[in-house]
């Protein structure tokens, strides 16, 4: 089994790993932490990210090489601070880096910037994506050549803040009882430097049907979504925050409903988990992190893979981080 669950590298802290194959190899895309003194705090004050660096491995077995500075925040007009975790799509033979960081106003919003080569460097839009806000780009290419975004992420990210279709901090969003916030989604314009349809939040469902509740922290989405097909199906898998759960819920149309299917991976090293899915030769793997590599840090984290598998019935065997049980 091809299996790497320990750091990619060391040489610097990284998390967020949006993992693609763009000719032949992997590139990982990931958050660059730094290690500086803070104290954590449930706006995230703590990951105050400054650039990106893009990993390269060209075959599991491979060493994983940074590739260096990608993009740097001091590049890009609009952003104050926290560049958070990107993805990143190629369309028509052009890298587009998806990321997202607090505006002026400290508001996070979602940028693109473009490149010839998968690992930049990257040149930024001078504005953020109009309409966008919120944290955790990731985009999925569908098979019929249209490309969409999933994206959006809870406390820090502030995605509750905006259930009246403005920015309120006061804003807390739905609790308990009620349905929860689903991730939002849009349709990216064929330039890709826009959505392309108005971005709605995504409905994921329990096993009679129900809308998962906001009080359902070990299953409801709390950030970090990640879209990948497989025999068709679209499957949607994204963290559950407070729960340390990485989880997924499948569907029959890239905006869905979905409907829950199962733990994906039990908790990590760590508060946040966040991780990508991508096929490699017939075979899957599962991109993500832990802070073993800062004993417990949570904003000192490092990216590592293990190899995923399906069952016939199409559920995926739960991770166990650490070891198999
Ligand atoms: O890296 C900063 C934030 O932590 C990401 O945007 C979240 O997904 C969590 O991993």
């Amino acid at each position: 089994m091809s299996d790497q669950r320990k750091p990619l590298v060391k040489h610097i802290f990284t998390a967020d790993p949006s993992a693609h194959v763009f000719d032949g190899k992997f590139y990982i895309y990931p958050s660059h932490d730094l290690a500086h003194e803070c104290i954590d705090n449930d706006r995230g004050d703590e990951y105050a990210m400054e650039d990106y660096h893009i990993l390269r491995m060209d075959s599991p077995e491979s060493e994983c090489v940074d590739c260096g500075e990608a993009l740097h925040m001091k590049d890009v007009p609009w952003v104050s601070k926290q560049m958070w975790a990107p993805d990143a799509a190629l369309k028509d033979g052009k890298y587009y880096l998806y990321f997202p960081a607090r505006d002026k106003d400290e508001i996070f919003r979602l940028g693109v910037a473009v490149s010839d080569k998968p690992e930049g460097p990257f040149t930024p839009d001078p504005d953020y994506i109009p309409g966008s806000f919120s944290i955790d780009p990731a985009v999925l290419q569908d098979d019929d050549g249209r490309y969409y975004v999933y994206y959006g992420g809870l406390w820090g990210g502030q995605l509750e803040n905006w259930c009246s279709g403005a920015f309120d901090e006061n804003d807390h969003g739905p609790s308990g009882d009620e349905p929860a916030l689903g991730p939002m989604f849009a349709q990216l314009s064929g330039d890709m430097h826009s959505f392309a349809s108005k971005p709605k939040h995504l409905v994921i469902l329990d096993e009679n049907g129900d809308p998962i509740r906001a009080g359902d922290e070990d299953r409801r989405y709390f950030e970090g979504p990640w879209m990948h097909k497989y025999q068709g199906k679209y499957y949607l898998s994204y963290s559950t925050g407070t729960t340390h759960y990485l989880v997924y819920a499948t569907g029959d149309s890239p905006d869905g409903p979905f409907t829950y299917r199962g733990r994906l991976m039990e908790p990590v090293i760590g508060w946040t988990t966040h991780h990508s899915i991508v096929e490699y030769k017939g075979r899957w793997y599962m991109f993500y992190h832990d802070c073993e590599m800062s004993n417990g840090i949570n904003h000192q984290r490092c990216v590592k893979y293990t190899e995923i598998f399906y069952n016939e019935d199409g559920t995926i065997q739960t991770v166990h981080p650490y070891g198999d049980q």
